[in-house]
This record gives C-alpha cells, sequence and structure tokens, in this order.
C-alpha cells in the first residue's frame, strides 16, 4: 500500500513538473506571439527600404522569397549558398534589428509612441533618400547636409520629383499616431511582461541583428569590397555594402571619426609654417616664356581616359595609332616627359591635381574625402578673371562626388549624363565622338571668356569597342594572351579619331585661334607586368622602364601664335595650375600651388603618392614597406641602379611637398591663411 502511494505521490510531481513546464513554455509563446506588432514594424521598415532599392535600380536580392528562404535554411546547416548574399536583403534587416531591438524592452502605450517616433524618424530619412537619389542619384551623406546650400538651390526640382507612391513611406506613421491617441484615450490595464522575457528577446534580436550585419559586411569585405569600401568612390558604392541605414550609419561613423576623434588641430605655429612655406615655393616663381600670351583667350582642357605615352608616334602594322595627336603634339607645345600621379582617386585625382595643385590624398579620393574644404582652385581664380566655368563629363554626376566639389571649385555649369543627348554608349558612358560633338555645340553658345574642362570616358578600362569600330589593323597581335593590350590600342585609335574631330570642328567655328587647348592623359592603363603584350611593346622588362612608362602621360598645349615646340623636361599634373595661370596672364605666386611652372627645366620633378619620383637625372622607386632605404634608386641616363643615397635630396623635397599638401586638406589650412 505504502509503495501504491509512493509511486503515485512520484507520477503526480512529475505531472506537475510537467504542467509547469507547459506553462512556461506557454507563457513565453504568448510573449513572442506578443510581439507581433515589433516584428509587423520590422517588416515595414524592410518594405521602405526595399523601396528605395527599386527606385534606385540597385539590387536588394538576386532571389524571390520561397527560394530564399530554402537557401538560407540550406546555409544555416552548412550549405554554400552564396546568393543569399547577394544584394543587401540580409544587412538591411541586421541593420534595422540594430536600430529597433530596445523597442522590446517596452510595452503597451510608451512602445507605440517610441515604436512611432523611430518610424517617423526612419520613414524620413528613407524618404529624404528617395527623393534625393531621383535627382542626383546619391544618398544623403554629412556632406550633402554639410553643403545644403548648394543642394539649396534645387530643392524645388527635388521636391517636383515626389511620387504619390511615396506617401506610402509615411502612411503608417500616420496611422501610428491615430492609434497612439486612441490607445492614449482607453485606460484599459495592460499586462506588465515579466522582465526577464523582455531582456531576454531584445538581447536575441540584438544578437541576431548584428550576426545578419556583420556576416554578410565582412563577406563583401574579404571578397574584395574592402578596397572599394574605404576608396570612397561614390556613396552609392558604400550602400552596395551596407544597405540604406547601414550606410547613414557608416557615413556618420566615419564623419565623427575624421572630424572630432582622429581630427588633427593644427596650431597657429603649425599653420604660419606652412604658410611660409607657401611663400618660399612663391618666391622661385618666374615668369615662362609664353606669360599672358593667352590672356583673355578660351580655355579648353581635354583630360582624356587613360591616354598614355607611349602610344604617341607609334605605329601599329605601319598605321599610327594615334595620328591626330602625333599631328597636335607636333603642331603645338608638347612634354613627352610629362607624368601622372594620381592615387586611389583615378580620374578624379588627375582633375584634383589640375585643379588645386595639390597631391591625391593616400586615403581616398580628396572629391570625396574633402568635398567640404576651402580651395584656391583654377576655375575659380578664372572665374575672378571673368571666365565662365564648366565641366562636360557624360557619367553621373554623384560619381567621385563630383556634383559636391565642383560648386566649392569655382565651377559654375556640370554636364552630366542626363544634359547629353542619347547616343550610341561604348563602355561607361555615350561615346567620346558624340560627346565630344555636343561639348562643342554647346561651347559654341558660351559667352567668352568661357574655361571648359572636358572629361572624356571611352577609353576606360576594360577598353571594349563594337566591331565596327575597332579601325586599327592588330593583326598579329590577336596571338596575345589576353586581349587587353590589343583592345587598349583600339579603344586610343577611336579616341584619337575623335579628338581629331573634335579639333577639326573648332577650326571650322573659327574658335581655335581664341582657344588655349590643354590635351593630357589622366593615369595609367591598368595594364601591370603581367600583360605581356604591353610590356613587350612598351619594352618595360626592367623595373624602371615599367616604372616609368606607366606614369608617362602626353600632355599637348595649344597657345595661339606659340611656334610648335617640344620640352624635354620633367613636369607633371601637379604643375598644371601655375603654368596656365602664368600664360594666362594671371600670377601664380599669388596663389597656394604646390606645383612649378613647367617651363622651368632645371627644377623639374614629379613626385607620386607613394615618395617615387623622376627628375631629368634621377628615378627613385620606393619601397611598398615605406623604408626609404629599402627603394630603387637609378640613373636615368644609362639605367644604372645608384645607392640610395643619390637620391634623398629631391626624396626629401617631394615628401615634404607631400606632407605640406596633406596638411592643408586635413587641417583646411587654406581657409586658415591670411591673405
Ligand atoms: C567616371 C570616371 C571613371 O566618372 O571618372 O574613371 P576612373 O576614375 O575609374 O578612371
Ligand atoms: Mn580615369
Amino acid at each position: 500500500m505504502e509503495k501504491i502511494k509512493l509511486e503515485y505521490g512520484n507520477i503526480m510531481r512529475k505531472r506537475e513538473k510537467g504542467v509547469f513546464l507547459l506553462e512556461k513554455i506557454k507563457t513565453a509563446g504568448k510573449f513572442l506571439l506578443s510581439q507581433w506588432d515589433y516584428a509587423l514594424f520590422v517588416l515595414l521598415l524592410l518594405g521602405k527600404v526595399y523601396y528605395f532599392s527599386n527606385v534606385s535600380g540597385t539590387l536588394f536580392t538576386t532571389l524571390g522569397p520561397f527560394a530564399y528562404a530554402g537557401e538560407f535554411v540550406a546555409w544555416l546547416f552548412g550549405g554554400d549558398s552564396d546568393r543569399i548574399f547577394e544584394g543587401v536583403l540580409l544587412i538591411s534587416i541586421g541593420t534595422i534589428l540594430l536600430g529597433t531591438f530596445w523597442l522590446l524592452l517596452l510595452y503597451g502605450r510608451k512602445r507605440l509612441f517610441w515604436m512611432a517616433i523611430t518610424n517617423l524618424v526612419l520613414s524620413f530619412i528613407i524618404l529624404a533618400d528617395t527623393l534625393y537619389f531621383r535627382y542626383f542619384e546619391d544618398i544623403i551623406s554629412v556632406t550633402v547636409l554639410m553643403q545644403m546650400r548648394q543642394v539649396g538651390d534645387v530643392g524645388e526640382s527635388i521636391f517636383a520629383l515626389f511620387r504619390l507612391s511615396d506617401a506610402l513611406l509615411m502612411a503608417d506613421v500616420l496611422l501610428m499616431a491615430i492609434l497612439w491617441v486612441v490607445i492614449s484615450r482607453k485606460k484599459t490595464a495592460v499586462t506588465k511582461p515579466s522582465g526577464f522575457a523582455k531582456v531576454g528577446t531584445a538581447l536575441l534580436v540584438l544578437v541576431l541583428g548584428w550576426q545578419l550585419t556583420t556576416v554578410p559586411f565582412n563577406k563583401s569585405m574579404e571578397d574584395g569590397g574592402a578596397w572599394q569600401f574605404n576608396k570612397l568612390i561614390s556613396n552609392m558604392r558604400v550602400y552596395n555594402f551596407t544597405g540604406l541605414l547601414g550606410f547613414h550609419s557608416a557615413n556618420i561613423t566615419r564623419y565623427i571619426d575624421d572630424n572630432f576623434i582622429n581630427r588633427k588641430v593644427y596650431s597657429e605655429d603649425e599653420i604660419s609654417e606652412s604658410q611660409d612655406w607657401f611663400d618660399g615655393r612663391n618666391a622661385e616663381r618666374m615668369p615662362g616664356p609664353y606669360s599672358g600670351m593667352a590672356e583673355g583667350k578660351n580655355v579648353i582642357v581635354l583630360q582624356v581616359e587613360a591616354l598614355q605615352n607611349f602610344v604617341l608616334n607609334r605605329e601599329v602594322n605601319g598605321e599610327e595609332i594615334t595620328p591626330n595627336l602625333n599631328r597636335l603634339a607636333q603642331e603645338n607645345l608638347y612634354f613627352p616627359n610629362f607624368y601622372e600621379q594620381t592615387a586611389l582617386g583615378r580620374t578624379s585625382d588627375a582633375e584634383f591635381l589640375l585643379n588645386t595643385s595639390l597631391y591625391p590624398t593616400a586615403e581616398g579620393s580628396a572629391y570625396m574625402l574633402y568635398a567640404e574644404n576651402t580651395y584656391d582652385a583654377l576655375p575659380s581664380i578664372l572665374k575672378e578673371q571673368g571666365y565662365g566655368t564648366n565641366v562636360f563629363h557624360p557619367y553621373k554626376a554623384s560619381f567621385w562626388n563630383r556634383y559636391i566639389i565642383y560648386p566649392q571649385l569655382g565651377i559654375d555649369t556640370f554636364y552630366s549624363d542626363d544634359d547629353f543627348e542619347e547616343a550610341e554608349v561604348i563602355g561607361w558612358a555615350i561615346n567620346d565622338e558624340a560627346m565630344l560633338d555636343q561639348s562643342l555645340e554647346e561651347m559654341a553658345t558660351f559667352t567668352e571668356p568661357f574655361y571648359s574642362h572636358i572629361v572624356t570616358l571611352t577609353s576606360h578600362h576594360p577598353f571594349e569597342m563594337p566591331e565596327e569600330l575597332q579601325l586599327l589593323n592588330t593583326e598579329g597581335y590577336d596571338g596575345y594572351q589576353d586581349r587587353h593590350f590589343k583592345n587598349y590600342l583600339q579603344s586610343i585609335h577611336y579616341v584619337d579619331q575623335a579628338i581629331g574631330k573634335f579639333v577639326d570642328g573648332l577650326e571650322q567655328k573659327g574658335m581655335l585661334d581664341d582657344t588655349m587647348l590643354v590635351i593630357y592623359g589622366d593615369h595609367s592603363t591598368g595594364m601591370t607586368a603581367n600583360t605581356k603584350a604591353f610590356v613587350e611593346f612598351t619594352e618595360a622588362e626592367d623595373p624602371l622602364n615599367y616604372f616609368e612608362t606607366n606614369k608617362n602621360v602626353p600632355l599637348i598645349l595649344h597657345i595661339p601664335g606659340a611656334e610648335p615646340k617640344t620640352f624635354s623636361q620633367v613636369a607633371s599634373q601637379l604643375d598644371l595650375a601655375p603654368t596656365l595661370v602664368d600664360v594666362l596672364g594671371g600670377d601664380p605666386a599669388q596663389h597656394h600651388f604646390i606645383g612649378r611652372n613647367m617651363w622651368d627645366a632645371e627644377g623639374g620633378r614629379a613626385t607620386f603618392r607613394d615618395g617615387s619620383f623622376i627628375t631629368s637625372e634621377l628615378s627613385f622607386i620606393a619601397s611598398s614597406d615605406g623604408i626609404y632605404d629599402n627603394g630603387s634608386c637609378f640613373w636615368r641616363m644609362t639605367g644604372e641602379a645608384m645607392g640610395v643615397e643619390a637620391c634623398e635630396e629631391p626624396f626629401k623635397e617631394g615628401s615634404k611637398e607631400l606632407q605640406i599638401s596633406d596638411d592643408v586638406l586635413r587641417g583646411d589650412l587654406l581657409k586658415k591663411f591670411e591673405r
């Protein structure tokens, strides 16, 4: 009897335990279910960022919801489902969770209130980005907000871009507000959820959000994205790795980091030391032989994508690669020893060198990183001399942040992709021939004098041309391992024709005699020592030749009335602004240019971002570890390797210039100099 009783008690206890556990699960389940409002809120926000991705034509995900769920589960169990990482879906969910998980700690009216506020803020950001994108093809960054004065001018047009569907982005905010008012009036008792359940759920969501944000982000960084993310080509490129909310937090973090946490504050002494350096440089300036010769003339600067000097005056199967540039070089002033100094900012760095005569930054594009700075820029200087200033470039205005920095540099009008009429697209944009033709037609209507900077694009890597425009006979070049070199020749041959037509057009319109024309290449082709054909063609087998060939771009100057002449001195993109100001009748010594007058045959030196340099006698190739002693110094005449001591003097001068330039940018020093 005793035994039976005991067993009965055991069973009862077990049963009670089971019931208790069941109760717990039920409460937990109930609690989770009661979070449906939060889940709905997350879904709504996800829908909104998806809306932005649709408007901006960017990739949200490549899979439909079911296929996605399938692949996701497969991935969770160790499957190799990389497609779930395509687009910004995962990171969008992750960042939404990170931004909102704290709402789970609240309940009842309080939660609804804060949910409505969060919704208002986030929805407003998404709406603002949507409208902004329609106009600028860009996301609103801190820099954009800082430059609101310029953006303000187009404010009206932005609102004209409002679509009825955009109202959906804000509709639920209104609903939430109404709901809140209704609930506030009713005095219903709400049961307080257990603190454990609240905190547990919030923590769970926080961890989930963190994982969904960092796993896809780290993955894309490892897959080669880090370079693009850090280089800051454009905000939209960053967005592709972070999603919309992620973009804003990365952008704000970077801004705070640069401007507050890691900001170098320059003392009065440092500022005046830097100013003294410029004074010293200006004291050395001498007027050149063409000083003032083009005063009052129009200026057209033709910056040609990836045009290098090695193609000039060279033939393939008996045919000139660049007959037009060869002719122009022969009939005008030609600098065969002109070097490009761009760094990570590629085309934008070449523009920056021309405009400011400062070095590009080592961290990324100055156009992106220092768009708010004060500059002593060529377009502004010419503006003061009565010039109308403009840029023609048939690509997205937001690329390289051009539309933001141009007003800062003194550019009045920027003709970007939408301002050109439709024409055959080659590579990234409408072809150079059409672009140059349309630009010329527009220039012919300008009040004189004008300054036009044209940035071409057809000969962009990978240099592919449509069959019918491959007009150079490259027979015999087909056998090479890769087609890059052959494509490059075809592409440059085509661009050369387009330039020829453009110059003929200027002549026919009677504009050439009133115009100073400047033609140069922006940077190297990106072909490396592995491109056998390129190395063979340029005889760049040894490191010195390879180095010099890659940095060498042509410079041709047409100054009305000047006799043709070839200048053998070393000059660089940094020297463009002071040289042009001098020829145009201004005084470069009144400005803050690091470059020199190109006519100074003795002092020519091209220093590159890593400290390497070329002078008429010496070439120094800096070592990638940054240690001076590990670099290589050459005597150029013979190609002989020297001890590094022989290169020390020009290296030090160049390094000083790089440091001055970096200080000017980091400390926005031009604003602080006493003028
Ligand atoms: C696009 C163009 C790109 O606007 O500047 O050229 P890149 O910088 O890649 O040489
Ligand atoms: Mn370029």
